[in-house]
């Protein structure tokens, strides 16, 4: 782990500390056994230059993402996201016999969705077997600079390069930029998909804060990054996964289209990050009190990374929630790191009266899944 002490978009070393989570373990280190896992110091910074929002930590990512728990496909709403992704922008960007290449190719969920030639680039080799047992060719490993410059010369350049929730994985984003600049295609595109910092701010999404995320992006730093590698931006279009996204068209030039121009203008404003300290701690005083009435019986749905902040930053254990359920086979028979819930399939679900749903970006898709339940069904969002 080191700490960065410059801004990774605009290179300024104007950074402030604005919001601090204390020591935090790693969201997605779901343990064996109610082991002491290791925490590290989770803090925010802002950058007063550009606009960046990023960790002041960095924890090595090797680390975090060579075996890694999160499983693209564990949401049907989310696979048909990225396959309308996918075929929209392989339909615009890629003749007959290009190639697609998606950086954080996962389980090759969003390439298993197109025909084209495609390769996934993923570290997380439990994920790579996945995608190439379902037909999707993926290289594990970390895309680089130098990967990109070996893709290039043995499969030629890509018209359509994917990124979707990964940017904000990257320390080194400088690298990215000089892989893409290679391995795009004159006229291909760059299609990166990451959450707005203003909406973390605004809906208090303070359990999307953790280690894996080092940067939580806006147009502004993003504009002032590309533009360093003779990148634009040519398209935005807001989304609303993960709490609330932008779908950023990236290509060759200079010179942001009028959209950016207009998102950057709108960031200007100062974020109020008090009243989002605020907001936090109320939050969790509510979601703590809420829990107390219902004396153990409770069962957490979802065991998403955003669930280890929530309860680790609200030091709600077992005692409040004994229990969370979640229907991603490598996260069942573990615990929930800090805290120890045990991880249960979603099938054991019985004698409860109460379910917590944690996975809160996912409640319509959960809720749907519990229409013979007879209990109380609560959203995290619920608390602010
Ligand atoms: O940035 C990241 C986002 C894109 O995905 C990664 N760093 C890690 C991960 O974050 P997350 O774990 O918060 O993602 P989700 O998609 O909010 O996780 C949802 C969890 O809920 C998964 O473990 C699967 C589970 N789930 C379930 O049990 N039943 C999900 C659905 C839809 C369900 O019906």
């Amino acid at each position: 782990m080191f700490m960065r002490t410059d801004c990774r978009c605009c290179r300024g070393t104007n950074l402030t500390e604005v919001f601090d989570l204390g020591q935090q373990p790693l969201a997605n280190a779901f343990l064996r056994s109610e082991q002491l896992e290791l925490k590290y110091p989770l803090t925010l910074k802002e950058c007063n230059d550009c606009g960046m929002v990023q960790l002041g930590h960095v924890v090595d990512a090797s680390t975090m993402f060579t075996d890694y728990s999160f499983l693209t496909g564990s949401s049907q709403y989310m696979a048909d996201h990225f396959a309308k992704l996918m075929n929209e922008n392989a339909k615009r960007y890629v003749p007959e016999g290009g190639l697609v290449v998606e950086i954080g190719s996962n389980d090759g969920t969003a390439l298993s969705s197109i025909q084209t030639r495609r390769l996934g680039i993923d570290p997380a080799a439990n994920l790579s077997d996945i995608a190439r047992k379902r037909g999707v060719p993926t290289i594990t490993g970390f895309f680089t600079e130098s990967l990109a410059n070996e893709v290039t010369k043995t499969h030629g350049q890509a018209h359509l390069i994917v990124a979707c929730n990964v940017l904000g994985h990257i320390d080194d984003l400088d690298n990215i930029c000089r892989g893409v600049k290679t391995l795009l295609h004159p006229n291909g595109a760059f299609v990166v998909e990451v959450p707005h910092v203003n909406w973390l701010i605004s809906k208090t999404e303070y359990d999307t804060i953790y280690h894996e995320h080092l940067s939580y992006f806006a147009v502004r730093p993003l504009a002032t990054l590309f533009s360093r590698h003779g990148l634009r931006i040519t398209q935005i279009e807001t989304q609303e996964v993960h709490g609330g996204s932008l779908r950023l068209t990236i290509q060759h030039g200079m010179g942001h289209n009028s959209q950016a121009i207009t998102w950057i203008e709108g960031e200007l404003k100062p974020r109020d990050w008090s009243a989002f300290r605020q907001r936090c701690e109320s939050s969790k005083q509510r979601l703590v009190d809420w829990l107390v009435t219902k004396d153990g019986d409770v069962v957490g749905y979802g065991a998403p990374a955003k669930a280890t902040v929530r309860l680790n930053y609200c030091g709600i254990g077992t005692n409040l929630l004994p229990s969370v359920v979640d229907s991603t086979p490598n996260k069942q028979g573990h615990f929930i790191p800090g805290t120890h819930q045990p991880i249960y399939d979603p099938k054991v679900i019985s004698d409860t009266n109460n379910i917590l749903i944690l996975a809160w970006n996912h409640e319509k898709e959960i809720r749907s899944k519990l229409i013979n339940f007879t209990g109380q069904i609560t959203s995290v969002s619920e608390f602010g």
